[in-house]
């Protein structure tokens, strides 16, 4: 990994070799993403809202922040927001340790807390969903902030994306960096400026023929991003230990998981015996 001209905001290419990047699509096609709504079907939505599915499926590791519990966003949303979730495979373990030792490296001291680690993994589908035969393409995330503190690291694979940084509340004017992330690059980002003070997006994913990843009913993925990020240990909660509502919340989903990883299917096990 080398460093690039600005520390805080750097974008590694080509950062797997041909052997990594054919291990993490073979273990790519071992996992069955959740396409989740975005609200509870227990609680109320919350005013003015309507329900709907995320334009993307998602799978999590470290933790799982499920959309319906809200997502991890400190000070205030901690409790019952990040649920204890499968380790990363070895190829992951491996990139995620030399991202981190490029960070401690390269990184302002000051834009990487006090305990930070790569512990929590965001993987996102991207692609075109079918709508009665009919291709749309939903391959975008529009402007939005990482509320985990310190950096973010970010693996993409397949058709390369238009990414850009921009002003808060000034999305329509001109973006203060735009980078394409193509197959095989790491994006780094932290620090006041480029995590906090600014929003980010994905604009448009470029066409690709074929389909990357597992099969996923009603989708084609053509870009497959993990966004690796930091949720303090003491945030993160079993799925048994999660409160009663927030348990229900999410219950159908943690059934799906289980139905194909032995370890949600663990995780489901220990709370029926749970009293
Ligand atoms: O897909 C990407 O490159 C960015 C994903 C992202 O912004 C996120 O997961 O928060």
């Amino acid at each position: 990994m080398r460093p690039v001209r600005d520390p805080a905001c750097q974008l590694l290419p080509g950062v797997l070799t041909r052997p990594e990047r054919a291990e993490l699509v073979s273990w790519l096609e071992t996992l069955t993403p959740l396409w989740e709504q975005r609200f509870s079907n227990v609680r109320p939505l919350p005013d003015g809202a309507s329900q709907r599915a995320l334009l993307r499926p998602v799978y999590w590791l470290g933790n799982w922040q499920f959309a319906c519990l809200g997502y991890y966003e400190p000070p205030k949303g901690v409790q019952d927001r990040a649920v204890a979730a499968e380790p990363f495979p070895p190829v992951l373990r491996g990139l995620v340790d030399r991202a981190e030792a490029h960070v401690r490296r390269t990184f302002p001291p000051a834009a990487v807390p006090k305990g930070w680690r790569l512990d929590t993994c965001l993987i996102n589908f991207y692609g075109s969903r079918d709508e009665g035969g009919r291709e749309v393409d939903v391959a975008r995330v529009g402007e939005h902030r990482d509320f985990e503190p310190g950096p973010v690291a970010s693996l993409s694979i397949g058709a390369r994306a238009l990414f850009q940084f921009v002003r808060r509340g000034r999305d329509a004017g001109p973006p203060v960096r735009t980078m394409w992330l193509e197959d095989g690059a790491l994006q780094l980002f932290g620090g006041p400026y480029w995590k906090d003070a600014l929003l980010h997006r994905v604009q448009r994913v470029e066409p690709r023929p074929g389909a990357l990843g597992p099969p996923i009913e009603g989708f084609r993925t053509r870009r497959i991003n993990f966004t690796f990020r930091h949720v303090p240990p003491g945030h993160v909660v079993p799925y048994a230990r999660l409160g009663a509502v927030a348990r229900a919340d999410v219950a159908e989903y943690v059934g799906t998981l289980a139905a194909s990883s032995p370890f949600w299917a663990r995780a489901r096990a220990t709370d029926e015996r749970a009293p």
